[in-house]
Protein backbone atom coordinates (compact mmCIF):
# COMPACT_ATOMS: atom_id res chain seq x y z
CA UNK A 1 0.00 0.00 0.00
CA UNK A 2 3.10 2.21 0.54
CA UNK A 3 2.92 2.96 -3.52
CA UNK A 4 -0.79 3.29 -3.95
CA UNK A 5 -1.98 6.03 -5.43
CA UNK A 6 -4.73 6.15 -2.68
CA UNK A 7 -4.97 4.88 0.92
CA UNK A 8 -7.28 1.60 0.78
CA UNK A 9 -10.26 3.25 2.59
CA UNK A 10 -9.57 7.04 4.15
CA UNK A 11 -6.37 6.56 5.05
CA UNK A 12 -7.80 6.16 8.90
CA UNK A 13 -7.02 3.46 11.50
CA UNK A 14 -7.92 0.02 11.02
CA UNK A 15 -10.90 0.43 13.36
CA UNK A 16 -12.10 3.80 11.20
CA UNK A 17 -11.26 1.66 8.28
CA UNK A 18 -13.65 -1.14 9.87
CA UNK A 19 -16.27 1.14 10.83
CA UNK A 20 -16.68 2.65 7.60
CA UNK A 21 -17.07 -0.71 6.08
CA UNK A 22 -19.33 -2.16 8.68
CA UNK A 23 -23.02 -0.69 7.61
CA UNK A 24 -24.32 -4.23 6.80
CA UNK A 25 -27.78 -3.50 5.05
CA UNK A 26 -27.77 -0.22 5.81
CA UNK A 27 -25.70 0.62 2.33
CA UNK A 28 -28.31 -0.98 -0.02
CA UNK A 29 -30.84 0.95 1.81
CA UNK A 30 -28.70 3.97 1.30
CA UNK A 31 -27.87 3.32 -2.03
CA UNK A 32 -31.29 3.17 -2.93
CA UNK A 33 -32.02 6.38 -1.45
CA UNK A 34 -29.13 8.07 -3.74
CA UNK A 35 -30.62 6.52 -6.23
CA UNK A 36 -33.17 8.36 -5.70
CA UNK A 37 -31.60 11.31 -5.34
CA UNK A 38 -33.64 12.62 -2.07
CA UNK A 39 -31.02 11.38 0.36
CA UNK A 40 -30.79 13.87 3.39
CA UNK A 41 -27.52 14.61 4.76
CA UNK A 42 -26.11 12.49 7.56
CA UNK A 43 -25.34 13.57 10.82
CA UNK A 44 -24.44 12.53 14.32
CA UNK A 45 -20.69 11.40 15.41
CA UNK A 46 -17.87 10.79 11.95
CA UNK A 47 -18.01 6.97 13.42
CA UNK A 48 -22.45 6.45 13.45
CA UNK A 49 -22.78 3.82 10.89
CA UNK A 50 -24.97 6.44 8.85
CA UNK A 51 -28.25 5.85 11.86
CA UNK A 52 -30.11 8.58 9.58
CA UNK A 53 -29.19 7.17 6.11
CA UNK A 54 -31.36 4.90 7.38
CA UNK A 55 -34.17 6.89 8.57
CA UNK A 56 -33.76 8.94 5.43
CA UNK A 57 -34.34 5.90 3.62
CA UNK A 58 -37.39 5.95 5.18
CA UNK A 59 -38.82 8.78 3.27
CA UNK A 60 -36.89 12.07 4.75
CA UNK A 61 -36.79 14.13 1.91
CA UNK A 62 -36.61 16.89 4.10
CA UNK A 63 -32.73 16.47 4.25
CA UNK A 64 -30.82 19.75 4.26
CA UNK A 65 -28.50 18.35 1.58
CA UNK A 66 -27.99 15.32 -0.36
CA UNK A 67 -25.71 12.69 1.03
CA UNK A 68 -22.75 12.03 -1.42
CA UNK A 69 -22.92 10.57 -4.70
CA UNK A 70 -19.90 8.60 -6.34
CA UNK A 71 -16.78 11.13 -6.28
CA UNK A 72 -18.43 13.31 -4.26
CA UNK A 73 -15.92 14.90 -1.38
CA UNK A 74 -16.48 12.88 2.10
CA UNK A 75 -15.37 13.42 5.46
CA UNK A 76 -17.19 10.11 6.72
CA UNK A 77 -19.17 7.20 5.75
CA UNK A 78 -22.21 9.16 6.56
CA UNK A 79 -21.81 11.82 4.27
CA UNK A 80 -21.97 9.38 1.45
CA UNK A 81 -25.61 8.18 0.19
CA UNK A 82 -23.36 3.97 0.07
CA UNK A 83 -22.78 4.64 3.72
CA UNK A 84 -18.84 4.25 2.03
CA UNK A 85 -15.81 7.12 1.92
CA UNK A 86 -12.69 6.25 0.26
CA UNK A 87 -9.75 7.74 -0.05
CA UNK A 88 -8.90 8.34 -3.71
CA UNK A 89 -5.82 9.80 -4.76
CA UNK A 90 -5.18 12.90 -2.46
CA UNK A 91 -8.89 12.99 -1.78
CA UNK A 92 -11.36 11.20 0.09
CA UNK A 93 -14.84 10.58 -2.20
CA UNK A 94 -17.36 8.52 -1.77
CA UNK A 95 -18.61 5.58 -3.93
CA UNK A 96 -21.38 3.52 -5.14
CA UNK A 97 -22.52 -0.06 -4.91
CA UNK A 98 -21.89 -1.91 -8.02
CA UNK A 99 -24.42 -2.54 -10.08
CA UNK A 100 -25.78 0.76 -11.00
CA UNK A 101 -23.14 1.23 -14.09
CA UNK A 102 -20.23 0.40 -14.83
CA UNK A 103 -17.36 1.67 -12.40
CA UNK A 104 -15.58 4.11 -13.27
CA UNK A 105 -11.92 3.88 -14.96
CA UNK A 106 -9.50 2.92 -12.71
CA UNK A 107 -11.90 1.63 -10.57
CA UNK A 108 -13.40 -1.88 -10.24
CA UNK A 109 -16.22 -3.60 -8.60
CA UNK A 110 -14.92 -4.97 -4.79
CA UNK A 111 -16.49 -7.22 -2.27
CA UNK A 112 -16.64 -5.92 1.14
CA UNK A 113 -17.55 -7.87 3.81
CA UNK A 114 -19.72 -6.85 6.53
CA UNK A 115 -21.19 -8.25 9.55
CA UNK A 116 -22.56 -11.53 9.64
CA UNK A 117 -22.39 -13.33 6.50
CA UNK A 118 -23.47 -10.21 4.15
CA UNK A 119 -21.41 -9.49 1.80
CA UNK A 120 -21.69 -5.97 -0.37
CA UNK A 121 -20.10 -4.72 -3.77
CA UNK A 122 -18.64 -1.29 -4.28
CA UNK A 123 -16.69 0.49 -6.32
CA UNK A 124 -13.44 1.07 -5.45
CA UNK A 125 -9.85 2.28 -7.12
CA UNK A 126 -8.38 -0.50 -8.56
CA UNK A 127 -5.25 -0.93 -6.01
CA UNK A 128 -1.63 -1.37 -7.21
CA UNK A 129 -0.97 -4.51 -5.14
CA UNK A 130 -1.88 -6.91 -8.01
CA UNK A 131 1.00 -8.62 -8.24
CA UNK A 132 2.84 -6.79 -5.27
CA UNK A 133 5.06 -9.55 -2.79
CA UNK A 134 3.21 -9.99 0.26
CA UNK A 135 2.81 -12.24 3.29
CA UNK A 136 -0.76 -12.33 4.06
CA UNK A 137 -4.21 -11.07 2.49
CA UNK A 138 -3.88 -7.70 4.93
CA UNK A 139 -0.54 -6.67 2.18
CA UNK A 140 -3.19 -6.59 -0.57
CA UNK A 141 -5.30 -4.26 0.70
CA UNK A 142 -8.69 -4.90 2.26
CA UNK A 143 -10.86 -5.21 -0.50
CA UNK A 144 -10.86 -9.27 -0.49
CA UNK A 145 -7.92 -9.93 -2.60
CA UNK A 146 -5.89 -12.74 -1.91
CA UNK A 147 -1.63 -13.38 -1.01
CA UNK A 148 -1.30 -16.19 -2.92
CA UNK A 149 1.67 -18.38 -3.79
CA UNK A 150 2.12 -18.42 -7.50
CA UNK A 151 5.62 -19.66 -9.65
CA UNK A 152 7.41 -16.94 -8.22
CA UNK A 153 6.42 -16.48 -4.56
CA UNK A 154 4.02 -14.55 -2.61
CA UNK A 155 2.20 -12.33 -4.32
CA UNK A 156 -1.18 -10.43 -3.96
CA UNK A 157 -4.34 -11.27 -6.16
CA UNK A 158 -7.45 -9.67 -6.81
CA UNK A 159 -10.71 -10.43 -6.48
CA UNK A 160 -12.85 -10.68 -9.02
CA UNK A 161 -15.80 -12.81 -8.06
CA UNK A 162 -18.60 -9.54 -8.99
CA UNK A 163 -17.31 -9.30 -12.18
CA UNK A 164 -14.72 -11.58 -13.43
CA UNK A 165 -12.78 -9.22 -14.78
CA UNK A 166 -9.05 -8.92 -14.50
CA UNK A 167 -6.49 -6.57 -16.55
CA UNK A 168 -4.73 -7.67 -19.15
CA UNK A 169 -2.84 -11.01 -18.65
CA UNK A 170 -4.46 -11.74 -15.89
CA UNK A 171 -7.20 -14.42 -15.59
CA UNK A 172 -10.00 -14.96 -12.98
CA UNK A 173 -9.39 -18.07 -11.49
CA UNK A 174 -11.05 -20.04 -8.49
CA UNK A 175 -7.82 -19.54 -5.23
CA UNK A 176 -7.79 -20.65 -1.92
CA UNK A 177 -5.66 -18.20 1.00
CA UNK A 178 -3.78 -19.46 3.80
CA UNK A 179 -6.84 -19.47 5.87
CA UNK A 180 -8.61 -21.80 3.49
CA UNK A 181 -10.61 -18.98 2.07
CA UNK A 182 -12.16 -20.04 -1.50
CA UNK A 183 -12.28 -17.07 -3.98
CA UNK A 184 -12.59 -16.05 -6.90
CA UNK A 185 -9.13 -13.94 -7.81
CA UNK A 186 -7.01 -12.03 -10.76
CA UNK A 187 -4.06 -14.09 -11.30
CA UNK A 188 -1.12 -14.13 -13.97
CA UNK A 189 -2.72 -15.94 -16.41
CA UNK A 190 1.51 -17.07 -17.18
CA UNK A 191 1.43 -17.87 -13.80
CA UNK A 192 3.93 -15.43 -13.05
CA UNK A 193 4.02 -12.00 -11.99
CA UNK A 194 7.80 -11.06 -12.76
CA UNK A 195 6.83 -12.23 -16.52
CA UNK A 196 3.87 -9.32 -17.68
CA UNK A 197 4.34 -7.68 -20.98
CA UNK A 198 6.81 -4.86 -19.71
CA UNK A 199 9.28 -7.60 -18.97
CA UNK A 200 8.72 -9.27 -22.26
CA UNK A 201 12.13 -10.58 -23.89
CA UNK A 202 14.06 -9.98 -20.25
CA UNK A 203 16.01 -12.80 -18.98
CA UNK A 204 16.95 -13.58 -15.36
CA UNK A 205 18.98 -16.27 -14.11
CA UNK A 206 18.09 -19.66 -13.24
CA UNK A 207 20.22 -23.35 -12.33
CA UNK A 208 19.71 -26.59 -12.23
CA UNK A 209 20.73 -28.40 -9.32
CA UNK A 210 21.32 -32.46 -8.10
CA UNK A 211 23.69 -34.52 -7.02
CA UNK A 212 26.71 -33.82 -9.30
CA UNK A 213 26.14 -29.78 -8.64
CA UNK A 214 24.61 -26.93 -9.76
CA UNK A 215 24.60 -25.45 -12.92
CA UNK A 216 23.67 -21.99 -13.77
CA UNK A 217 21.71 -20.26 -16.70
CA UNK A 218 19.21 -18.33 -17.99
CA UNK A 219 15.41 -17.99 -18.91
CA UNK A 220 13.65 -15.38 -20.86
CA UNK A 221 9.95 -13.77 -20.32
CA UNK A 222 7.68 -14.37 -22.57
CA UNK A 223 3.81 -13.12 -21.19
CA UNK A 224 1.93 -15.31 -22.92
CA UNK A 225 4.00 -18.38 -21.40
CA UNK A 226 6.09 -17.02 -18.36
CA UNK A 227 9.12 -17.68 -17.97
CA UNK A 228 11.12 -20.01 -20.44
CA UNK A 229 12.46 -23.17 -19.45
CA UNK A 230 16.14 -22.72 -18.15
CA UNK A 231 18.95 -22.79 -20.57
CA UNK A 232 21.46 -24.07 -17.68
CA UNK A 233 22.17 -27.95 -18.66
CA UNK A 234 21.66 -30.80 -16.28
CA UNK A 235 24.38 -31.19 -13.83
CA UNK A 236 26.02 -34.89 -14.62
CA UNK A 237 28.96 -36.46 -13.96
CA UNK A 238 32.40 -35.38 -15.18
CA UNK A 239 32.93 -36.44 -18.52
CA UNK A 240 35.96 -36.03 -21.00
CA UNK A 241 34.23 -33.68 -23.84
CA UNK A 242 35.77 -30.32 -23.14
CA UNK A 243 32.48 -29.11 -20.99
CA UNK A 244 32.06 -28.31 -17.24
CA UNK A 245 29.74 -31.25 -16.89
CA UNK A 246 29.10 -30.51 -13.42
CA UNK A 247 29.58 -26.87 -13.55
CA UNK A 248 32.00 -26.58 -10.87
CA UNK A 249 33.94 -24.12 -12.96
CA UNK A 250 36.38 -26.54 -14.44
CA UNK A 251 36.59 -28.19 -17.28
CA UNK A 252 37.23 -32.41 -18.17
CA UNK A 253 39.02 -32.11 -14.37
CA UNK A 254 40.34 -35.52 -13.36
CA UNK A 255 41.08 -37.01 -16.55
CA UNK A 256 44.22 -37.96 -15.88
CA UNK A 257 46.44 -39.70 -18.73
CA UNK A 258 45.49 -43.40 -18.92
CA UNK A 259 46.62 -46.38 -21.21
CA UNK A 260 45.28 -47.62 -24.00
CA UNK A 261 45.69 -50.00 -26.37
CA UNK A 262 45.70 -48.93 -30.16
CA UNK A 263 43.05 -50.32 -32.70
CA UNK A 264 43.86 -53.68 -33.80
CA UNK A 265 45.11 -54.96 -36.88
CA UNK A 266 46.19 -58.37 -38.12
CA UNK A 267 49.02 -57.32 -37.45
CA UNK A 268 48.46 -56.82 -33.86
CA UNK A 269 47.77 -53.80 -31.81
CA UNK A 270 50.18 -51.33 -30.06
CA UNK A 271 50.48 -49.92 -26.56
CA UNK A 272 49.83 -46.01 -25.59
CA UNK A 273 48.40 -43.36 -23.76
CA UNK A 274 45.31 -41.76 -23.79
CA UNK A 275 44.47 -38.06 -22.92
CA UNK A 276 41.74 -35.72 -22.74
CA UNK A 277 41.60 -33.55 -25.58
CA UNK A 278 38.70 -31.39 -24.41
CA UNK A 279 35.82 -31.72 -27.29
CA UNK A 280 38.08 -34.06 -28.87
CA UNK A 281 37.54 -36.74 -26.46
CA UNK A 282 39.99 -39.41 -25.53
CA UNK A 283 42.60 -39.34 -27.79
CA UNK A 284 44.84 -42.62 -27.60
CA UNK A 285 48.02 -42.34 -29.09
CA UNK A 286 49.04 -46.02 -29.16
CA UNK A 287 51.06 -46.34 -32.88
CA UNK A 288 49.37 -48.63 -35.85
CA UNK A 289 50.95 -52.01 -35.39
CA UNK A 290 52.65 -52.60 -38.49
CA UNK A 291 54.84 -55.79 -40.45
CA UNK A 292 58.38 -55.86 -38.57
CA UNK A 293 61.43 -54.44 -40.10
CA UNK A 294 64.97 -53.78 -39.69
CA UNK A 295 65.21 -50.43 -37.71
CA UNK A 296 65.36 -50.97 -34.48
CA UNK A 297 61.84 -50.46 -33.06
CA UNK A 298 58.87 -53.18 -32.35
CA UNK A 299 56.67 -51.93 -35.28
CA UNK A 300 54.37 -54.81 -34.83
CA UNK A 301 54.03 -54.79 -30.93
CA UNK A 302 54.82 -57.99 -29.77
CA UNK A 303 57.35 -56.55 -27.44
CA UNK A 304 59.68 -57.59 -29.32
CA UNK A 305 62.44 -55.70 -31.47
CA UNK A 306 63.22 -56.47 -35.34
CA UNK A 307 61.95 -60.16 -34.25
CA UNK A 308 61.29 -62.93 -36.99
CA UNK A 309 63.56 -61.02 -39.09
CA UNK A 310 67.24 -61.77 -41.44
CA UNK A 311 66.72 -65.61 -40.97
CA UNK A 312 68.61 -67.68 -43.10
CA UNK A 313 68.14 -70.82 -41.33
CA UNK A 314 71.28 -71.64 -41.11
CA UNK A 315 71.75 -72.66 -37.08
CA UNK A 316 75.74 -72.07 -38.16
CA UNK A 317 75.39 -68.21 -38.44
CA UNK A 318 74.17 -65.50 -36.20
CA UNK A 319 71.41 -63.54 -37.90
CA UNK A 320 72.17 -60.24 -37.24
CA UNK A 321 69.80 -57.55 -38.16
CA UNK A 322 71.37 -53.91 -38.31
CA UNK A 323 69.73 -51.01 -38.57
CA UNK A 324 73.08 -50.01 -40.46
CA UNK A 325 73.53 -52.76 -42.96
CA UNK A 326 70.69 -54.30 -42.89
CA UNK A 327 70.62 -58.14 -42.54
CA UNK A 328 73.97 -59.65 -41.49
CA UNK A 329 74.88 -63.80 -41.06
CA UNK A 330 78.14 -64.36 -38.86
CA UNK A 331 79.21 -67.90 -39.30
CA UNK A 332 80.00 -69.06 -35.76
CA UNK A 333 81.83 -72.43 -34.90
CA UNK A 334 80.84 -74.81 -32.08
CA UNK A 335 77.65 -77.09 -31.03
CA UNK A 336 74.27 -76.30 -33.53
CA UNK A 337 71.34 -78.36 -34.46
CA UNK A 338 70.66 -79.49 -37.79
CA UNK A 339 66.89 -79.99 -37.10
CA UNK A 340 67.64 -83.78 -37.64
CA UNK A 341 67.30 -86.01 -34.25
CA UNK A 342 68.59 -88.73 -36.20
CA UNK A 343 71.91 -87.14 -35.71
CA UNK A 344 73.64 -86.29 -32.52
CA UNK A 345 76.74 -84.40 -31.95
CA UNK A 346 75.82 -81.75 -34.45
CA UNK A 347 78.95 -79.31 -34.97
CA UNK A 348 79.05 -76.49 -37.02
CA UNK A 349 81.55 -77.02 -39.51
CA UNK A 350 84.33 -75.57 -41.64
CA UNK A 351 81.88 -74.75 -44.79
CA UNK A 352 79.61 -73.08 -41.90
CA UNK A 353 76.71 -75.72 -42.26
CA UNK A 354 75.69 -77.55 -39.23
CA UNK A 355 76.72 -81.96 -39.70
CA UNK A 356 75.73 -84.12 -37.00
CA UNK A 357 76.40 -88.00 -36.50
CA UNK A 358 73.76 -90.63 -37.31
CA UNK A 359 72.49 -92.34 -34.63
CA UNK A 360 73.44 -95.85 -34.94
CA UNK A 361 70.20 -98.23 -34.58
CA UNK A 362 71.59 -101.38 -35.50
CA UNK A 363 70.95 -104.12 -32.96
CA UNK A 364 73.11 -106.64 -34.42
CA UNK A 365 69.97 -108.89 -35.21
CA UNK A 366 69.88 -110.54 -38.84
CA UNK A 367 66.37 -110.77 -38.51
CA UNK A 368 65.24 -107.25 -37.66
CA UNK A 369 65.28 -103.80 -39.87
CA UNK A 370 66.46 -101.10 -37.64
CA UNK A 371 66.42 -97.36 -38.92
CA UNK A 372 65.81 -93.72 -36.72
CA UNK A 373 62.08 -92.07 -36.85
CA UNK A 374 63.62 -88.63 -38.78
CA UNK A 375 60.27 -87.42 -36.88
CA UNK A 376 60.80 -88.74 -33.07
CA UNK A 377 64.27 -88.73 -33.37
CA UNK A 378 63.98 -92.87 -32.11
CA UNK A 379 65.53 -96.01 -33.58
CA UNK A 380 62.28 -98.29 -34.99
CA UNK A 381 63.06 -101.89 -34.98
CA UNK A 382 61.08 -103.86 -38.17
CA UNK A 383 61.28 -107.74 -38.23
CA UNK A 384 62.05 -109.28 -41.20
CA UNK A 385 59.79 -112.50 -40.81
CA UNK A 386 60.90 -114.56 -44.15
CA UNK A 387 64.33 -113.82 -44.43
CA UNK A 388 67.47 -116.32 -44.20
CA UNK A 389 69.46 -116.50 -41.53
CA UNK A 390 72.12 -118.34 -39.49
CA UNK A 391 71.29 -120.05 -35.92
CA UNK A 392 75.11 -121.53 -36.26
CA UNK A 393 74.32 -124.56 -37.40
CA UNK A 394 75.66 -125.80 -40.65
CA UNK A 395 73.22 -128.56 -41.01
CA UNK A 396 69.93 -126.08 -41.37
CA UNK A 397 68.68 -123.76 -43.45
CA UNK A 398 67.57 -121.38 -40.70
CA UNK A 399 65.27 -118.39 -41.45
CA UNK A 400 63.67 -115.48 -39.79
CA UNK A 401 60.56 -115.29 -37.73
CA UNK A 402 59.03 -113.13 -35.27
CA UNK A 403 62.34 -110.89 -35.53
CA UNK A 404 64.54 -114.07 -34.40
CA UNK A 405 66.32 -116.44 -36.05
CA UNK A 406 64.69 -120.32 -36.14
CA UNK A 407 66.08 -123.45 -37.16
CA UNK A 408 65.17 -124.43 -40.47
CA UNK A 409 65.48 -127.88 -42.51
CA UNK A 410 68.57 -129.62 -42.86
CA UNK A 411 70.13 -129.66 -45.59
CA UNK A 412 71.12 -132.72 -47.88
CA UNK A 413 74.23 -134.17 -47.97
CA UNK A 414 73.77 -136.10 -52.26
CA UNK A 415 76.62 -139.07 -52.34
CA UNK A 416 77.58 -139.58 -55.97
CA UNK A 417 81.33 -141.01 -54.77
CA UNK A 418 80.62 -144.97 -54.50
CA UNK A 419 84.49 -144.53 -52.56
CA UNK A 420 82.64 -141.75 -49.98
CA UNK A 421 79.70 -141.78 -47.81
CA UNK A 422 78.35 -138.17 -47.14
CA UNK A 423 76.74 -136.89 -44.10
CA UNK A 424 76.65 -133.42 -42.61
CA UNK A 425 78.59 -131.79 -40.28
CA UNK A 426 76.84 -128.86 -38.04
CA UNK A 427 80.27 -126.91 -38.19
CA UNK A 428 81.50 -127.93 -41.79
CA UNK A 429 78.18 -128.61 -43.60
CA UNK A 430 78.15 -131.66 -45.75
CA UNK A 431 81.38 -133.72 -45.52
CA UNK A 432 82.80 -136.77 -47.08
CA UNK A 433 84.20 -140.21 -45.26
CA UNK A 434 86.17 -142.43 -47.12
CA UNK A 435 85.22 -145.84 -47.25
CA UNK A 436 87.49 -148.83 -48.33
CA UNK A 437 86.30 -152.70 -50.10
CA UNK A 438 83.23 -151.08 -52.14
CA UNK A 439 83.38 -151.56 -55.76
CA UNK A 440 84.02 -148.39 -57.24
CA UNK A 441 85.62 -147.35 -61.26
CA UNK A 442 88.77 -145.73 -61.53
CA UNK A 443 87.68 -144.49 -65.48
CA UNK A 444 90.60 -146.39 -67.15
CA UNK A 445 89.63 -149.13 -69.14
CA UNK A 446 92.94 -150.92 -69.30
CA UNK A 447 91.84 -152.07 -65.49
CA UNK A 448 88.54 -154.67 -64.62
CA UNK A 449 88.08 -155.17 -60.81
CA UNK A 450 88.31 -151.65 -58.88
CA UNK A 451 88.10 -151.27 -54.92
CA UNK A 452 87.29 -148.79 -53.49
CA UNK A 453 90.62 -147.96 -50.53
CA UNK A 454 90.52 -145.45 -47.75
CA UNK A 455 87.92 -142.93 -50.12
CA UNK A 456 90.00 -143.71 -53.55
CA UNK A 457 88.89 -145.69 -56.37
CA UNK A 458 91.89 -148.16 -56.63
CA UNK A 459 92.20 -150.03 -59.92
CA UNK A 460 92.91 -153.76 -60.17
CA UNK A 461 92.63 -156.53 -62.68
CA UNK A 462 94.09 -156.22 -66.07
CA UNK A 463 91.88 -155.87 -69.24
CA UNK A 464 95.00 -157.06 -70.88
CA UNK A 465 95.94 -160.04 -68.94
CA UNK A 466 98.82 -158.88 -68.03
CA UNK A 467 100.12 -156.98 -70.83
CA UNK A 468 100.76 -153.23 -71.70
CA UNK A 469 97.31 -151.96 -72.05
CA UNK A 470 97.16 -148.46 -73.31
CA UNK A 471 93.91 -146.01 -72.58
CA UNK A 472 93.53 -144.38 -75.55
CA UNK A 473 90.34 -142.75 -74.21
CA UNK A 474 91.19 -139.11 -74.39
CA UNK A 475 88.27 -139.10 -71.56
CA UNK A 476 86.81 -141.36 -68.89
CA UNK A 477 82.88 -140.89 -69.72
CA UNK A 478 83.21 -143.01 -72.69
CA UNK A 479 84.18 -146.47 -70.59
CA UNK A 480 80.57 -146.56 -69.23
CA UNK A 481 79.48 -147.25 -66.28
CA UNK A 482 81.00 -150.95 -65.72
CA UNK A 483 84.38 -149.55 -66.53
CA UNK A 484 84.76 -151.79 -69.22
CA UNK A 485 86.43 -150.59 -71.95
CA UNK A 486 83.95 -150.48 -75.39
CA UNK A 487 86.18 -149.89 -77.55
CA UNK A 488 84.19 -151.65 -80.49
CA UNK A 489 81.27 -148.81 -80.11
CA UNK A 490 83.05 -145.54 -80.16
CA UNK A 491 85.71 -145.25 -82.48
CA UNK A 492 87.63 -142.69 -80.51
CA UNK A 493 88.15 -144.67 -77.27
CA UNK A 494 90.35 -147.75 -77.85
CA UNK A 495 91.95 -149.78 -75.54
CA UNK A 496 95.29 -151.16 -77.07
CA UNK A 497 96.56 -154.41 -75.63
CA UNK A 498 100.25 -154.37 -77.07
CA1 LIG B 1 33.78 -29.73 -14.18
CA1 LIG C 1 33.73 -32.43 -19.23
CA1 LIG D 1 58.23 -57.01 -32.92
CA1 LIG E 1 61.44 -53.39 -36.15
Amino acid sequence: MVTSRFAPIYGLTSALLLALLSQGCAEATAIDQAGDGEIAEAGGEDLTPLAPLDGGGGGDEDATHALGALMDPCQAPRDCASGYCLQYEDRNVCTELCGLRPCPEGWSCKRVSNSGADITFICAPDQDTLCQPCQSNTDCGLFGDFCLSIQDGRACARDCAADGLCPEGYTCASATDQAGNMGQQCVPANGYCSCAEDQRGQSRPCARQNTFGICSGAQICTPELGWGACSAIEPAEEICDGLDNDCDGQMDEGMAPRPCVGTPNPLGSCPGVERCEGARGWICDAPTASGEVCDGLDNDCNGLIDDGLCFDGNPCTQDICDVELGCTYVPHQGPCDDLDPCTRNDHCGADGQCVGVAVDCDDGNPCTANACNSILGACETTPLDGAPCDIGNACTQDVCQGGACVQGQPIACPNHDPCQAARCDPVRGCVADPLTGNACDDDDGCTTTDVCSNGQCIGGGSYCAGRPCVNQCPGDANFGVDGICVDFIVTTCLCVCI
